[in-house]
């Protein structure tokens, strides 16, 4: 029982509660409960064992009602509440919650008429224009679902980086366990940290493997075993497939090369090794009958005269060439990062405050945050406004001037998200604009406009001297909202001729601008900013990881990326 998995029964309950058209207040309270359960370093299995209800209610956004329910999970793998509610709707009703472009109550109101239950009547329903005609529907939904259904279908089989990841890491603890296990890595498009996951590829060295094939197959997560062989298993852990392959020492590195992947890599490799007369494969290097190397992982690069490529890089995307002269970049690491330049706090709709925010980013090392709450347009509740500017910002001076005395160096900047509206104004005047620290433009509406009008709808704000950086700047949602249309050469030459910064969102359903983009922007000499868009203190940390990943994947070094820099080199970088 993952912290997911607990995190995952609240936003059920969420999801239930919101197709019943319950009480807003109630949805809330477990929607908050799970993102914090989600982003929470500490493992609530272990606490709720140890510590109980008491414990758990320590935890910033978990009250007594959902501290109850996590112990109840914890003993038993899910709570009463949660499965009388499954049990009051269709679990096929669920499922269409999982369809883009599709909200809870449009899905009530599609059950309670229609009688619609599954995908596969809603389609119908949609196809024989039987929605038009209910109040608050229109052709426009209809041909929403359908596009929705549409993208559904083609998101189905892979799962985000950040779903993958926490399971696989999950069964190399417990595998590692075992004494018969001597190394195991993680392999596949997870060690290359790809943003979406098809299966997870675990490799282990063993000499023992019928053991290891035994305690893969039972692990407590499996939900189905598709395949148990001698030195090969697979199975399904939570939806998604799980691979694994015991191999004897002396071709480990060669297997960890081989199953890393990606396969174009592996081709381009394999013919490096063919014009030298060499053999490479999962099993070793060979030079006729005789091993030459394999142990590992470097034992295949050195072979063929290549320096080490990190994993992120083995995409075919010119790694093999850049090995070849020797000019691999030393690619960026959480480690190096000084800052995050783009949070929000409860000014706006973050859940912590500003002293929160500012606590988790010390703890993370940094030298300072900008937290960029909305500007009022993007109709979140509580935006700011400009009375509102001015308490946080005596806020933001009392947070600051209390780390001053106390001789920590550590600042919060003040920064706005901005919103960069469909008419191609700012959602505050340059008058307000110009007394940020930072100042992030960000596009949250009318994503359907053309690519002409949306590009020059950036490219405008970035053209204002005020707007420092652009956030999220394709606005995809992974598996849930396509990018919106945008010349993505035009604007990195207009980043490049404003001096803009552009923004890698860490969130994993984000990842924007995403890894091919990042090193576009480092050809054009464009700067990038990694940040989080945390909206409350624990994500901070959590998702910077996905981040630095995709930025890795995007070849960006240190020197391409802002918020490396110290705090007074990052306030010149920025356009005021
Ligand atoms: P995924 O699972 O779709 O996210 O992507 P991967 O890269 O994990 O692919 P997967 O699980 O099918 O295979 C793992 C690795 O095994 C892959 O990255 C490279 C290697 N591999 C698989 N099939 C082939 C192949 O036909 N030729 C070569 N050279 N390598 C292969
Ligand atoms: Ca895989
Ligand atoms: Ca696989």
């Amino acid at each position: 029982m993952l912290n997911l998995d607990i995190a995952r029964i609240f936003s059920e309950i969420a999801d239930i509660f919101e197709v019943k058209g319950e009480n807003p207040f109630k949805i809330r309270a477990y929607r908050k409960a799970a993102l914090t359960i989600e982003t929470l370093t500490q493992d609530l299995k272990v606490i709720a064992e140890r510590g109980g209800v008491k414990e758990l209610k320590k935890i910033p956004g978990i009250g007594e009602g959902i501290a109850k329910k996590i112990v109840e999970i914890a003993e038993t793998g899910d709570c009463k509440k949660h499965i009388e509610l499954r049990r009051e709707v269709h679990a096929e009703l669920l499922e269409l919650l999982a369809i883009p472009r599709v909200g809870p109550r449009t899905i009530a109101k599609l059950h309670q008429e229609l009688g619609i239950t599954n995908i596969e009547n809603l389609e119908k329903a949609a196809k024989s224009h039987k929605l038009a005609g209910l109040p608050g529907l229109g052709a426009k939904v209809e041909e929403n679902i359908l596009k929705g259904i549409e993208q559904y279908r083609s998101y189905q089989g892979r799962a985000l980086l950040s779903k993958a990841l926490p399971y696989a890491e999950s069964i190399v603890n417990e595998l590692k366990k075992l004494d018969a296990v001597e190394q195991i890595l993680i392999a596949g498009s997870l060690r290359r940290m790809r943003e979406t996951i098809g299966d997870i590829d675990i490799l282990v060295v063993s000499k023992q493997p019928e053991d290891i094939m035994d305690a893969f197959t039972s692990l407590e997560d499996v939900e189905d075993v598709i395949a148990k062989g001698e030195t090969k298993s697979s199975v399904i852990i939570k939806g998604i497939n799980a691979d694994i392959r015991v191999v004897d020492a002396v071709s480990f590195g060669a297997a960890a090369h081989y199953f890393t992947g990606s396969k174009h890599h592996n081709i381009g490799i394999r013919e490096l090794g063919m014009k030298r007369g060499l053999k490479i494969n999962e099993y070793g290097i060979f030079c006729g009958d005789e091993r030459i190397g394999g142990e590992h992982e470097e034992d295949v690069f050195a072979s063929v005269g290549l320096a080490y490529i990190p994993p992120e890089l083995r995409e075919d995307r010119g790694e093999i060439e850049a090995a070849k002269e020797n000019i691999i970049p030393k690619l960026i690491e959480i480690s190096d990062l000084k800052g995050d330049l783009h949070v929000h706090t409860n000014w706006s709709d973050g859940k912590s405050s500003i002293d929160e925010m500012a606590e988790v980013a010390i703890s993370l090392g940094y030298e300072y945050t900008a937290v960029a709450d909305h500007s009022p347009a993007v109709g979140i509740a509580g935006g700011l406004n400009e009375e509102k500017i001015v308490k946080r910002q005596e806020e933001i001076d009392r947070v600051n001037e209390s780390f001053e005395a106390e001789g920590v160096k550590f600042r919060v900047l003040s920064a706005v998200e901005v919103d960069i509206k469909s008419d191609f104004s700012m959602d505050f005047s340059d008058e307000i604009l110009k007394d940020f620290d930072v100042v992030v433009g960000a596009v949250h509406t009318k994503f359907s406009q053309d690519r002409e009008t949306m590009t020059t709808r950036i490219v405008t704000a970035m053209e204002n001297p005020n707007v420092d950086i652009i956030a999220h700047p394709t606005g995809r949602l992974l598996r849930k909202r396509d990018p919106y249309e945008v010349d993505m050469e035009r604007l990195m030459a207009a980043a490049k001729d404003t001096e803009t910064i552009l923004e890698l969102n860490s969130f994993p359903e984000r990842l924007d601008l995403n890894d091919i983009h990042c090193k576009m922007a480092k050809d054009y000499g464009v700067l990038i900013a990694i940040s989080t868009d945390a909206h409350a203190a624990t994500q901070m940390g959590a998702v910077i990881k996905y981040g630095v990943a995709t930025a890795r994947r995007g070849w960006l070094e240190p020197e391409d990326v802002v918020n490396t820099r110290e705090l007074e080199e990052v306030l010149k970088m920025v356009k005021r």
